[in-house]
């Protein structure tokens, strides 16, 4: 036994076991010892069949990612499975667990496959801006049929084993590994047959494949690879074998080394870092997290008590009163019926989980929870009434969370006897389906209560980030800077219509402005009113439209006008001459904003921003803001984040920029001087 494989034999079979720590990721030095060890059973008479298997969870995660950038050495993992195919030996892949991307597809140039209950089958490429690389794309469609292939290819997520042998991707389920083993002797001793991928054709016709590409391609937002994945797969079906196995392996190569695919590598990676805190080790004890309650039955309340019941954990949901728990439970009964009724959910799932939830309009139900959620009215005294309440009746070690996304969480803890227990736990809306979770550390929260928040989120499917107190903690603060910057370039001459279209063309998800009209404009309206005027205040116009009953999409007219409920909403004249006049009252004089300009100022807002959060120690590392900006807030994972972007584009450029912007409109530009070190402007700290 190495720690890269184990190699043992059983009656007939020559067994090949990965034991690459942690995921089975085919790096170079695995690769070496499978071919090694191939071959030596290959050259023995003995041996009937081979069987290729994993360890633990994995099968294997597929090719090694760190090797992306370093450059990859041979044997490569085209060659090994040329091997397995070219060998004297039939070779049999036993998929224990996850089989993802080359893992799948070494898995594919074996004879026969067979599986685990526990397996999970893969191709998430197109997650990392890349298409298989080694035969997916040509493989598959001859063995599961080119529309299948496709959707498999494009969508990425993983299948389960029941699927994977409905859709003739293996052949059979054994119940556990001895028993696949004998299954495998057996089918060996009576002779297994060799699978020649060459003799092989996609069944149906080309035509099926564009209907199943067309939403992924609407998606793509500017993304090479799901176009590529759509060629590689309707060449398959009339390119014989070996030509399409090169065009994918230069395409893959080609895909690999595109800024795209440099960026959502980085996203990966700065995913997998944000759990991790430098002050607190990743074996620190966690306090146990069996049962939850949430605190308001609001949209974000019953969306953080389905989180909790998504994740098995049962929930109570507490609500002053009866009226307002039952409305509340009857949008949670809605939107489980929706995913029942749209497939996404077994009925008997949507039936188990509301039934995790229960309500009460007492908050002594709340006495056994692990953990509290307080998702009330955003409003300090509201807050530290509820806490003091906490305080007196959740069982000791309890953990107290606020789902604040603006107040101050030291202030909150302060309510409460216990300020160790208390952390925020910053959803973003709709909760249950948000990916990003701030986990808000206050200034005498436990370690142990930050490690138990961070674990908590990733069993709720989130991706948890840390970071600490302060207005709008990490994402907010820099989105509210971002906004304040179309707000500005508003009033000096651009539109809402073209910010939005920049932005979006440039790959955002939604503009500032539609964000606006999406979350209802009155509000900011609110905040901005409780917070008093800020220096500058571009806000005007929003606060006019607000005060005219423009709400947004929710009134039919917000920044666009909406006819008959429409989401996408059109250009209104009636707001052109508004901020026309809001221009003229302040005294300025309109001029034409390039689309450049909109693009760098608002961009450069949220990396400047980002900056001063680091120098402040709100955030861990800028990895983390990527993470926020990229699942909280619809920045394109293909362009990696504001901060990688920023330093692809050269911190120097950006640095310069911002003070050009400084220089020409005022304060609010005040260069981080963080970014002006990074940048190489100004002396190491
Ligand atoms: C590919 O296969 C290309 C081929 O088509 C063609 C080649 C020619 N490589 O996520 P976790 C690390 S492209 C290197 O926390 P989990 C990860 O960084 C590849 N490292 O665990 C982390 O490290 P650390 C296609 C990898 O249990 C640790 O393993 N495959 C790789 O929540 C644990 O990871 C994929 O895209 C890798 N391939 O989830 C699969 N995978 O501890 C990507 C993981 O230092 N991986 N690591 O932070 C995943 O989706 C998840 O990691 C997985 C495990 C589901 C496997």
């Amino acid at each position: 036994m190495t720690d890269l494989i184990e190699r043992f034999t059983r009656g007939p079979l020559g067994i090949i076991r990965m034991t690459r720590q942690p995921v089975n990721a085919l790096g170079h030095a695995l690769r070496c010892a499978i071919s090694e060890a191939h071959r030596d059973f290959d050259a023995d008479p003995a041996i009937a069949a081979i069987v290729l298997t994993g360890s633990g969870r994995f099968f294997s995660a597929g090719a090694d990612i760190t090797e992306f950038d370093s450059g990859r050495k041979p044997p490569y993992l085209t060659d090994l499975i040329d091997q397995l195919e070219q060998g004297g030996t039939p070779v049999v892949a036993l998929i224990n667990g996850i089989a993802f991307g080359g893992g799948l597809e070494l898995s594919l140039g074996c004879d026969d496959i067979y599986l685990l209950p526990k397996a999970k089958l893969a191709l998430p490429e197109i997650k990392l801006g890349i298409i298989p690389g080694a035969g997916g794309t040509q493989k598959l469609p001859r063995v599961i049929g080119g529309p299948e292939a496709l959707a498999f290819i494009l969508k990425g997520d993983p299948i389960n084993a029941d699927k994977a042998c409905a859709l003739g991707l293996a052949r059979a389920i054994a119940p556990d590994e001895d028993a696949a083993l004998d299954l495998i002797a057996r089918a060996a001793e009576d002779g297994l047959p060799r699978r020649d991928m060459h003799t092989l054709t996609v069944p149906g016709a080309v035509s099926d494949l564009d209907e199943v590409a067309a939403p992924f391609l609407r998606r793509a937002r500017g993304a090479p690879a799901p176009a590529k994945a759509l060629e590689g797969v309707r060449m398959a079906y009339t390119t014989p074998l070996d030509e399409g196995l090169a065009w994918e392996r230069e395409t893959f190569t080609a895909l690999n080394a595109s800024p795209e695919s440099r960026a959502m590598r980085h996203v990966f990676f700065a995913e997998r870092q944000a759990a991790k805190i430098a002050d607190i080790p990743a074996d620190t004890t966690k306090r146990p997290v069996e049962t939850a309650g949430v605190i308001g039955a609001g949209t974000m309340g019953a969306g953080i008590a389905m989180c909790f019941a998504d994740a098995g954990i049962p929930v109570t949901i507490v609500e002053q009163d009866r009226e307002r728990l039952d409305a509340g439970l009857a949008n949670i009964r809605r939107s489980y019926e929706a995913m029942r009724d749209k497939g996404r959910l077994a009925p008997e799932t949507a039936e188990a989980r509301l039934a995790s939830i229960t309500g009460s309009v007492a908050m002594r139900d709340l006495g056994a929870a692990d953990v509290v959620v307080e998702a009330v009215f955003e409003a300090m005294d509201v807050k530290r009434e509820v806490f003091a309440q906490l305080d007196a009746i959740c069982k000791p070690g309890a953990i107290l969370a606020t789902n604040t996304s603006t107040l101050d969480v030291n202030e909150i803890a302060a309510a409460t006897g216990r300020p160790e227990d208390v952390i925020g736990l910053h959803f973003f809306s709709p909760a249950h389906i948000m990916k990003l979770l701030e986990v808000v550390r206050a200034e005498k929260t436990a370690k142990d209560v930050v490690a138990t928040a961070m674990d908590l989120g990733r069993r709720l499917g989130k991706i948890a980030v840390l970071v600490g107190v302060c207005n709008g903690f990490a994402g907010n603060r820099m989105f509210i800077n971002f906004n304040r910057e179309a707000q500005i370039l508003i009033e000096e001459g651009a539109l809402p219509w073209q910010i939005d279209k920049v932005l979006t063309d440039w790959g955002l998800a939604m503009g500032p402005l539609s964000v606006m009209d999406l979350a209802g404009l009155d509000v900011g309206y609110r905040i901005r009113k409780a917070r008093g005027a800020q220096t500058p205040y571009p806000f005007t116009t929003a606060d006019r439209l607000a005060e005219a009953g423009r709400l947004g999409q929710k009134t039919g007219a917000g920044w666009y006008r909406y006819p008959e409920g429409a989401r996408r909403g059109e250009p209104d004249p009636e707001v052109e001459a508004l901020i026309e006049q809001v221009s003229r009252e302040k005294g300025i004089t309109r001029r034409p904003v390039s689309d450049d300009e909109i693009l760098h100022r608002c961009l450069w807002q949220l990396v400047n921003t980002g900056y001063q959060i680091l120098e402040e120690g709100i955030a861990q590392r800028a990895s983390d803001l990527d993470v926020i900006f990229v699942n909280g807030y619809g920045f394109p994972r293909s362009r990696g984040g504001p901060m990688f972007h920023a330093q692809e584009v050269g911190l120097d450029r950006v640095a310069a920029d911002v003070s050009r912007y400084h220089d020409a409109h005022g304060a609010h530009w005040a260069p981080s001087a963080m970014l002006l070190r990074e940048a190489g402007k100004a002396p190491p700290a």
